[in-house]
């Protein structure tokens, strides 16, 4: 029954419509007031932790009146939504991001300054929300923002981890992974306790005939669980809009423990069935582009999307309308394959739960999906077997079953007799164990499929998905290029830059928002004023992460020295292997070299950081060398400032916001047709760094907005990857480029330590086939990486380098992605807060 004020007593409401603070005074009132009731502490007690604590309520509340008001304009205008379905949300910090996005970051600052506090200090007590690996879950955090920004009906869906990414320690130039207790206090979260659904594993299928003939399958049995929504309000900038990301946290169904056990004295296992529910949601994966096929991660897949899926159909029945209509007022966007399973779920909700026929539901599912590809590495495409399918949910894999019959007549009639191809394009793959093919069944339950960047779509267009673009056209497959938010990755990470860009292109409110406008800049490229300000802001991002490094390492870094970085997950497809070595090769060189001639040498500062999967023994091995070339060079008297490597601990969202507008130079080299699109390389640009990069995904769209010159590309091309390779396992004429056997010789004769310690890596490229090129490549990333110096010992032209791409960045806004997937695949429209009128009917 839904709860609703009577008529007569709404005035009562109106009269105490609540306002967020709009002043210094008002913020100041604020936070003392939550500081002393909601924390129940005094001026006496307060700390930066609780200071941070009282900031964030404050905002918070700001951002419930609108996020309220956003959602009942929503549910009154009852045009189409769309649900971004994400298994991974990096989100980063929240009190910033508020802040900016709602425009009183100044108020903030000037009243905390006031009660005595520096708003940067309470900046930093908050805990990275750390629910994701990389480029995939940070994606999805972008998109958010682009969507409350644009004044989209947007929902985020995902899994509320109780543990996030693990924390990286590096101990002895070794990773240990210890837990990230970040949910110790998370004021951007709301509890819904009353928002459960309660989710169905294991049991058995019955199937009953009614009078009619027609079949009805009965899912019975087996275990429950509880999902317990818990909502995270996303503000857009400069609007009102505040969109909702819902997340699920597990619970027992049944209580919370035993109570017959308990009293039999059987204390341990009376709390047995609460740890086993709470375990689904407990932890992230922290495999980034890695598939490993295990019960609890599909157990996580079935727990979320069910929950989901229930809560966006509840929705629409609320609206009372038919069936049919149901793709014109939801669309679902599948982030990679994890939530495939909803494709599922909703055809079964369909025929089994609402009795629609097959064709009826089957319709509705394709129109209602659209379906993101991120990759095309083959460890990453999630398989899971056959049998644990048949154990875990035994209706679904009927349910697949089904669509893949249904689906392989289809195929049939449109290539008789192709049984190749059949075998090829089932969604059951005939493998021992039997497979089944969650990429498959994704694009055969969508209406769009799409890729993250141009090479990127054109690879699935030709290689993976190829029978499918035969099958159903070429127009179910499209590309939307990756974008980024500006106002994290500049206004929030770069306010010195955002301002001085803000300066020429329209206010912040302007060009945050419609990021073309940063081609104004172009035009001061050669104001000396100009470029002395950026010049400026530059080397003050530079001289902050030389005293963060410092501060954590205690190697001094010179902030004159080019600062060449790569920070992303470790892989051996992203090659931190290649850079390492690298500069190894430089080391040796300077070592090679009189005192007179490495003074001549262009100074670098080498800054890696990213995590490995726990699991991943060859990248854990490549932070270890880069650890231990660190410990030689960094004390090396011969050496000095000419070089430094340094490895950044825990690298997470909020240590990118400090380490990217400090980068001069960043690498972005992975093996050409491996990395989808990559987005950090973005945001380095949109930093007024310049990119090393090889010709793979968006670095190829960025050379051609902001133009060849302007970028350092090198390297093999996608199109001839395939051949190296066969060349190298059968054509018998691998040969190992010189410098890389004198860096290999370095490392074996133990310059960096026991040569044992590295020897899978030297072997993988030597005498395993080096799958990802790194001996093909390896030249000319010396050459090119030379030609930086050069370039760089002209800061004149540098700088013009800088500003111009920055200039030219316009096109990488999740904004312009956003759009285009409103317009190409969930076609839905922007809902403006002032078209809305009104009150709720309740969400
Ligand atoms: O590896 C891709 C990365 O290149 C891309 O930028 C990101 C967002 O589209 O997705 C990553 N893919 C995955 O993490 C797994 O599919």
């Amino acid at each position: 029954v839904e709860a609703s004020i009577p008529e007569p007593q709404r005035q009562a409401w109106l009269k105490h419509q609540i306002t967020g603070f709009e002043d210094k005074d008002d913020f100041e009132k604020q936070v003392v007031r939550h500081v002393e009731t909601t924390l129940a502490r005094s001026m006496f007690n307060c700390d930066e932790t609780a200071a941070y604590a009282a900031t964030s309520l404050a905002f918070r509340d700001r951002l419930v009146i609108e996020w309220n008001r956003t959602q009942q304009r929503q549910t009154f205008a009852d045009s189409k939504r769309v649900y971004y379905l994400s298994l991974e949300f990096l989100m980063g910090r929240a009190l910033d991001n508020a802040m900016l996005n709602i425009g009183l970051k100044d108020v903030a600052q000037s009243g905390l300054s006031d009660l005595g506090f520096r708003v940067e200090d309470i900046i930093q007590q908050e805990h990275d929300a750390a629910l994701g690996n990389g480029g995939l879950g940070r994606l999805a955090a972008c998109f958010l923002d682009s969507l409350a920004s644009l004044n989209y009906p947007a929902w985020g869906y995902g899994l509320r981890y109780r543990y996030g990414i693990f924390k990286q320690e590096i101990i002895d130039g070794y990773q240990v992974e210890v837990p990230d207790y970040w949910l110790d206090f998370n004021p951007w979260e709301f509890p819904r306790h009353d928002v459960t659904v309660d989710i169905q594993f294991y049991g058995s299928v019955n199937k009953t005939t009614d009078d009619t003939g027609k079949i009805t399958a009965h899912w019975e049995g087996g275990d429950t669980v509880r999902a317990v929504a818990y909502d995270v309000p996303i503000p857009g900038f400069a609007t009102p809009s505040t969109n909702n990301l819902r997340l699920w946290s597990s619970k027992a169904a049944s209580g919370e423990f035993d109570f017959q056990k308990f009293n039999n004295g059987d204390y341990e296992s009376s709390v047995g069935d609460q740890q086993r529910a709470e375990t689904i949601s407990a932890v992230l994966y922290p495999n980034d582009n890695l598939d490993r096929g295990k019960e609890l991660r599909l157990k996580q897949q079935y727990f979320w999307v069910a929950a989901s899926l229930y809560d966006i159909v509840r929705r629409f029945k609320k609206t009372k309308r038919a069936w049919r209509e149901f793709p014109d007022q939801v669309a679902i966007q599948l982030n990679d394959t994890h939530p495939t399973l909803a494709i599922v779920e909703l055809q079964r909700i369909l025929i089994d739960l609402e009795g629609l026929d097959w064709d009826d539901a089957w319709s509705i599912v394709q129109k209602t999906f659209g379906y993101t590809n991120h990759t095309v590495l083959p460890e990453a495409l999630e398989k899971w077997s056959v049998g644990l399918f048949q154990h875990l949910l035994p209706r679904h894999l009927q349910i697949i079953y089904d669509i893949n019959m249904y689906f392989l007549q289809f195929v049939e009639r449109s290539f008789p007799q192709d049984r190749d191809m059949l075998r090829r394009v089932s969604i059951i793959e005939e493998s021992q164990p039997k497979m089944v093919r969650m990429a498959y069944l994704a694009i055969v339950g969508s209406h769009k499929v799409n890729g993250v960047a141009e090479l990127h779509s054109d690879l699935i267009r030709t290689t993976i998905f190829k029978d499918f673009v035969a099958i159903y056209g070429p127009d179910k497959f499209v590309n939307v290029t990756n974008g980024i938010t500006p106002r994290r990755w500049l206004h929030q990470a770069n306010p010195g830059l955002s301002d001085l860009i803000a300066s020429k292109a329209g206010g912040s409110e302007h060009f945050l928002k419609d990021l073309t406008l940063l081609n104004k800049i172009e035009l001061s490229v050669d104001d000396p004023a100009f470029r002395k300000e950026w010049a400026a802001i530059k080397l003050a991002n530079k001289t902050r992460l030389a005293d963060y490094i410092k501060a954590t390492t205690g190697v001094e870094v010179s902030p004159k020295a080019l600062f060449d970085v790569q920070v992303k997950r470790i892989h051996e497809y992203k090659r931190q292997q290649m850079n390492i070595f690298g500069v190894i090769h430089r080391y040796l060189t300077l070592k090679a070299q009189t005192p007179a001639e490495r003074k001549k040498a262009q100074p670098r500062v080498n800054i890696f950081g990213g995590k490995a999967a726990p699991g991943y023994w060859m990248a854990k091995q490549i932070i270890h060398l880069i650890n231990s070339v660190g410990a030689v060079v960094n004390n090396d008297p011969d050496i000095g400032d000419a070089l430094k490597v340094i490895f950044l601990e825990d690298y997470n969202v909020s240590k990118a916001e400090m380490i990217i507008p400090a980068s001069d130079l960043s690498e972005h080299i992975s093996t050409a047709g491996t990395e989808a699109s990559g987005t950090s390389n973005m945001k380095f640009v949109l930093n007024g760094g310049l990119i090393i990069g090889t010709c793979d995904g968006a670095n190829i769209e960025i050379t051609r907005e902001i133009g060849e010159e302007n970028i350092f590309l090198f390297g093999n091309l996608a199109e001839d990857v395939d051949d190296l390779r066969h060349n190298h396992t059968y054509g018998g004429d691998h040969k190992v480029d010189a410098s890389l056997q004198k860096v290999f010789a370095a490392i074996e004769s133990g310059t960096f330590g026991s040569a044992q310690d590295f020897s899978g890596m030297i072997t993988a490229v030597r005498d395993h086939g080096d799958f990802y090129l790194v001996s093909d490549d390896f030249h000319s990333y010396l050459e090119t990486q030379d030609l930086v110096d050069k370039v760089y010992a002209d800061q004149e032209t540098w700088v013009t380098k800088c500003i111009t791409s920055v200039a030219r960045m316009g096109f990488f806004s999740s904004d312009r992605c956003i759009n285009e997937y409103a317009e190409e695949i969930w076609n839905i429209e922007p809902l403006k807060p002032e078209s809305a009128a009104g009150i709720s009917k309740g969400e």
